[in-house]
């Protein structure tokens, strides 16, 4: 078991509080995974001044060069990966392969953002005056606040912490005290990688504290933060109070259409991914499969009976399929959900149970629930559980599919599973998500293109892809006579 510090100024450092918290395995709650800082509000203003100072010489590396840096973090994740992915699997409890893809990604992501160095041109324009050029540029915005979740416990802190840094921004990143260690081997990798001391600084500790300061403190020109729609719209309006830039990314309650044409085999393959990967614990998850009529007694049933064979437990052993859920709460959250579907008139043809003897004694384990007889305005059809709960709607055709698809608050991610090009264009046309998949699950995206969502899922500029570093820089605009 290992005390992990806080990375502060460029020295690992232990927080002033002398309080510290430690994370358990939820697949094996016997097992302590690491010991970290319960640091307060005093750390977070340390490390904020500490990337204050540092951010002007961060900034005045290249860009390029700066990119280098980046690269070569990325080549010592990539040493460390597969420890870095067993402690992702020990801390979060998703499975090997998908914490082993994870680490891919961060490393990916690293790649490519660092490309980015040698890429952050502007443009020149004419002028309307003679013997004037006008040049534009992007310029950091300084000291930046990252604040990540724990269920993408590598990849959202790299997608984060990348971009900023690649445009010259200092750093302070608070991951989640569910699953911080992952966060802690990033940013050891940028650490000896060479970024400037205190160019990247990491503290751990309640939201409620270090997160607290991160949003409220006038040094922190900007935030990005992945988390519940509460947090998410709380940080929204302190940082409006102090003019601050957001990059908010929140809830989903996605759909996946099913329709009469497509191959049956295939969307349930789709949907169990979408569903069930990941325990359901990712904000691009499928909780609402909306099935054309015709097909649908046929689809619940193939649907049904795989989910019937999903193999539930620890993410280290081969052939398990499905984790735990995080923590107590959130696996509570997930049987109360499957007590209010039932409650409203929704019937729970498999899953929906807390496992607890044998394989399962000591973790947060449930049957994936696959719930049918769901009306759109039920509850279990509106909000978010974040957990392996799947509600299946009836629809008479693509019109109303895309109606009950639409009808949520939410606009993150939404499938389709069809053969007719004709359909799927018509889809992406008319749904409200940011993203938008054909024969492929809604969870699951790739690092080089913008991720983000519509209406409350989202706010503020897009993630990932080359879009990514317009949140964390602003454009300069030169005007030269001559
Ligand atoms: C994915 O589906 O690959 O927190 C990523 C989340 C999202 C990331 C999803 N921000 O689940």
């Amino acid at each position: 078991m290992t005390l992990f510090k806080n990375l502060i100024g460029g020295e690992w450092t232990a927080s002033h509080t002398g309080a510290t918290f430690e994370t358990r395995n939820p697949a094996d709650t016997d097992e302590v995974v690491g010991v970290f800082q319960k640091s307060d509000a005093d750390d977070a203003r340390q490390a904020i001044e500490a990337a204050r100072a540092a951010q002007p010489a961060w900034a005045a590396i290249p860009a390029p060069k700066r990119g280098e840096i980046l690269h070569r973090a990325a080549a010592i994740l990539e040493s460390r990966a597969d420890q870095v992915a067993r402690e992702m699997t020990r801390e979060e409890g998703k499975t090997l392969p998908e914490a082993r893809g994870e680490v891919g990604r961060a490393i990916n992501i690293l790649r490519y953002v660092g490309g980015e160095g040698a890429r952050l041109g502007g443009e020149y324009a004419p002028s309307e005056r003679d013997r004037v050029f006008i040049q534009t540029r992007r310029r950091p915005l300084g000291v930046v606040g990252l604040i990540t979740p724990w269920n993408f416990p590598i990849a959202i802190p790299t997608w984060k912490t990348a971009p900023a840094l690649i445009c010259g921004n200092a750093v302070v990143l608070k991951p989640s005290d569910l699953a911080p260690l992952c966060a802690v081997r990033l940013v050891e990798a940028l650490h000896e990688a060479g970024v400037t001391k205190g160019a990247i600084n990491l503290v751990t500790g309640p939201g409620s504290k270090v997160g607290n300061e991160l949003v409220t403190n006038s040094a922190v020109k900007a935030i990005s933060f992945t988390g519940s729609e509460g947090t998410g719209s709380a940080i929204a309006v302190d940082a409006a109070r102090r003019r601050a830039r957001v990059q908010l990314e929140m809830g989903g309650k996605n759909p996946t259409i099913v329709l009469a044409d497509a191959d049956i085999a295939d969307a349930v393959n789709v949907v169990v991914n979408a569903a069930f990967f990941s325990t359901g614990q990712r904000c691009t998850a499928t909780s609402r499969v909306i099935v054309e009529a015709p097909i649908v007694e046929r689809f619940t049933a193939a649907l049904v009976a795989r989910a019937k064979t999903l193999k539930v437990g620890n993410g280290l052993e081969t052939g398990i399929e499905i984790g735990p859920s995080i923590d107590a709460k959130q696996l509570a959250t997930v049987l109360d959900y499957v007590g209010v579907g039932t409650a409203e008139g929704a019937r729970l043809l498999t899953g929906g149970e807390r496992l607890s003897s044998g394989p399962h004694a000591r973790g947060y384990f449930s049957s994936p629930a696959v719930m049918s007889d769901v009306a759109p305005e039920m509850r279990i059809a509106q909000e978010e559980i974040f957990g392996p709960v799947l509600a299946v709607l009836p629809a008479r055709n693509l019109d109303h599919a895309i109606e009950v698809a639409n009808g949520i608050r939410f606009g993150l991610s939404a499938a389709i599973c069809t053969t007719s090009l004709t359909s799927a264009y018509e889809f992406i046309n008319r749904i409200e998500a940011g993203l938008v998949m054909v024969n492929l699950p809604s969870a699951g995206v790739e690092y080089h293109v913008p991720f983000g969502g519509s209406k409350a899922s989202s706010m503020g500029m897009r993630e990932q892809g080359s879009v990514a570093i317009d949140f964390y820089s602003e454009w300069q605009t030169a005007y030269v006579k001559y």
